[in-house]
């Protein structure tokens, strides 16, 4: 499998295998006529100066190539667009224009580009000097507003592995301070920047993505509610609704994200598909590496559990859990079967009616009257026995 509208070439790095990739969206699999046609899925665009590791972003982080492959990356030279179907959740493309773009070109359709754009990340070299690069952000998001208001602007301030953590600390006050006069000096107060700071040689920049993602899904505030449910009763610490190709998590229940327990999860998804990949699949090559059987256990030695499942064929939920709370799985097996339902639902509710979708709390209300988790022993000993 490979994503749609990729580019021929194929890297041979990063510890998937080549093939494990984005297949075409399944309705059948994945509840129904949910797929959006290429050029009405939102779009999230990469600008920023040259160098400044575009390219080498998109590649990291949707085609699992290694950073330090990166280094041969040649510089963009067209708008490169690249299409991310891998569940009704999460379908958008990703746009990677050349670093020395110049908005005042003829050529250059600003309605066209930022009229469908979702987000818009803007690059910056942390390690270079970023004076230049602040004015071209300032007049990135000035243009863009004018077109769209509803944009999520969101500053990556990256290659920060090359950074101490003061000087990292300081190069973002510094950022955000400037970038922010910039816009109240020329009157555009309201338009909010959000900054990230990201490195492809560690998660940051999985983590960043996954916040971008986040902002461009409806049904956010569902997903969270239904972690927050199946969490508190089944004595789960923490939740994460993984994209388990990309690694990027589209939600998670409403506790801190600390980078550690992320990148614990990120790895146990590297070892359950690496294992499948392996060992799982027949010879004759047959079915994907994962599949409504794909789950794992990982016990820790400091008392920890770490425990995946599948939810569809290309989510999975990855629990964080203490060992002493685990001594019941039946109540937490079953209360995730009803998280899964309750997902399921809302893919089907997604599909219903755009009208009915347009009211968030009705449809809230709706998908949390049907999904009934039992509580967990903790909180309600007797009910629900495993
Ligand atoms: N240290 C470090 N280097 C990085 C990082 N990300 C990208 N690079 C390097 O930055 C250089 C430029 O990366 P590209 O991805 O080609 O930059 P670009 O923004 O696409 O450049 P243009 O296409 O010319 O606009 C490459 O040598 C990358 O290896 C990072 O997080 N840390
Ligand atoms: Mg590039």
């Amino acid at each position: 499998m490979s994503y749609e509208g990729e580019e021929d070439e194929q890297y041979d790095v990063g510890s998937f295998p080549k093939d494990f990739g984005y297949g075409p969206f399944d309705p059948d699999v994945d509840g129904g006529p949910g797929s959006i046609p290429g050029e009405q899925k939102p779009r999230i665009l990469l600008m920023g100066l040259r160098r400044s590791g575009k390219s080498s972003i998109q590649k990291v982080v949707f085609h699992k190539m290694s950073p330090n492959e990166t280094l041969f990356l040649e510089s963009t030279n067209k708008i490169i667009k690249d299409d991310i179907s891998n569940s009704s959740f999460v379908q958008f493309q990703i746009w990677d224009f050349p670093g020395q773009i110049d908005f005042f070109e003829p050529t250059f359709d600003s309605d066209m580009i930022f009229g469908g754009c979702g987000a818009l990340v803007f690059v910056i070299d942390a390690q270079d000097d970023y004076m230049e690069a602040l004015n071209k952000l300032h007049l990135t998001v000035t243009k863009a507003f004018k077109v769209n208001q509803n944009i999520k602007f969101e500053v990556f301030i990256h290659k920060v592995d090359g950074l101490s953590d003061d000087y990292k600390m300081e190069t973002q006050r510094d950022i955000h301070q400037r970038a922010n006069e910039n816009l109240g000096d020329s009157g555009y107060d309201q338009i909010h920047l959000s900054f990230h700071l990201t490195s492809i040689y560690d998660h940051s920049i999985f983590e960043a993505f996954s916040k971008v993602v986040q902002k461009l899904i409806p049904q956010l505030p569902t997903l969270e509610n239904l972690l927050n449910i199946l969490i508190s009763n089944s004595a789960i610490e923490k939740a994460f609704l993984f994209d388990v190709v990309s690694k990027i998590y589209i939600a998670t229940d409403s506790s801190p994200v600390d980078m550690q327990s992320y990148e614990l999860c990120c790895d146990m998804i590297d070892v359950v598909i690496d294992m499948s990949c392996i060992y799982g699949l027949h010879e004759d090559a047959e079915g994907t590496a994962f599949d409504n059987q794909s789950s794992s256990l990982i016990k820790l030695n400091n008392g920890t559990i770490l425990y995946l499942r599948e939810v569809n064929k290309f989510l999975a939920l990855v629990c964080i859990l203490r060992e002493d709370n685990f001594d019941r799985q039946g109540v937490i097996d079953y209360n995730f079967l009803c998280f899964r339902d309750a997902i399921q639902q809302v893919f089907e509710l997604r599909n219903k009616s755009q009208s009915f979708l347009s009211q968030p709390n009705h449809r809230i209300n709706h998908v949390n009257s049907q999904i009934g988790l039992e509580p967990s022993p903790q909180t309600n000993v007797g009910s629900a026995q495993s």
